[in-house]
């Protein structure tokens, strides 16, 4: 059973978090909703919270100090513009973290992926893609990961994945029409 908690977390009731969906503004929730919506989907038990590299990094830091801790596996992290957020969470803590960058209005998003993939070796971030479609698939990737220690996880992502093929019509018009 999973719920949602009034200020957009979702966790499994009685349930460990298992991963965190973080992001730097309000703005960004549109967006990393769409990595929610995949751990939902999935049965993931999982919170969501604003936490900025500029405006709150103590909350960053101490965030990013709990997480192993706390049983956290992954952290999802989008960020726009000049995005530290994912680099500065990988910085603290050894939980993966994935990195999506967010669509910004001035550049589209450019500068928030040059930002987030650019990480000097040896503090890996994972990047996805800009915008919704880069939020939903680091969801599909935690599952993924969770999923290698999680054989009924495994199976709720290989049904999602049949789903998803299955609904890939085969011609590519509507042939009644
Ligand atoms: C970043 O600045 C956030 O991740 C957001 O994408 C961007 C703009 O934030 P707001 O000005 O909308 O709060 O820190």
């Amino acid at each position: 059973m999973v719920r949602r908690f009034a200020e957009g977390g979702f966790v499994g009731e009685g349930r460990m978090v298992l991963v965190g969906v973080v992001m730097g503004s309000r703005s960004d929730w549109p967006t990393m909703k769409a990595a929610s919506d995949i751990l939902t989907a999935l049965e993931i038990p999982h919170e969501a919270r604003v936490l900025s590299a500029h405006r709150t990094p103590d909350a960053m830091f101490a965030y990013a100090e709990a997480a192993a801790g706390r049983g956290l596996r992954a952290i999802i992290a989008g960020a726009g513009g000049a995005a530290h957020l994912p680099g500065m969470l990988a910085a603290k803590t050894r939980v993966p973290v994935l990195g999506v960058p967010v669509q910004s209005r001035a550049l589209s998003g450019l500068d928030s992926l040059l930002s987030i993939v650019q990480m000097p070796k040896g503090v890996p971030v994972g990047t996805l893609a800009i915008g919704e479609a880069g939020a939903a698939n680091a969801g599909l990737l935690a599952a993924a990961m969770l999923a290698t220690t999680d054989a009924a996880l495994a199976a709720r992502l290989d049904a999602w994945r049949a789903a998803l093929t299955a609904a890939v019509p085969e011609l590519p018009f509507d042939p009644a029409e």
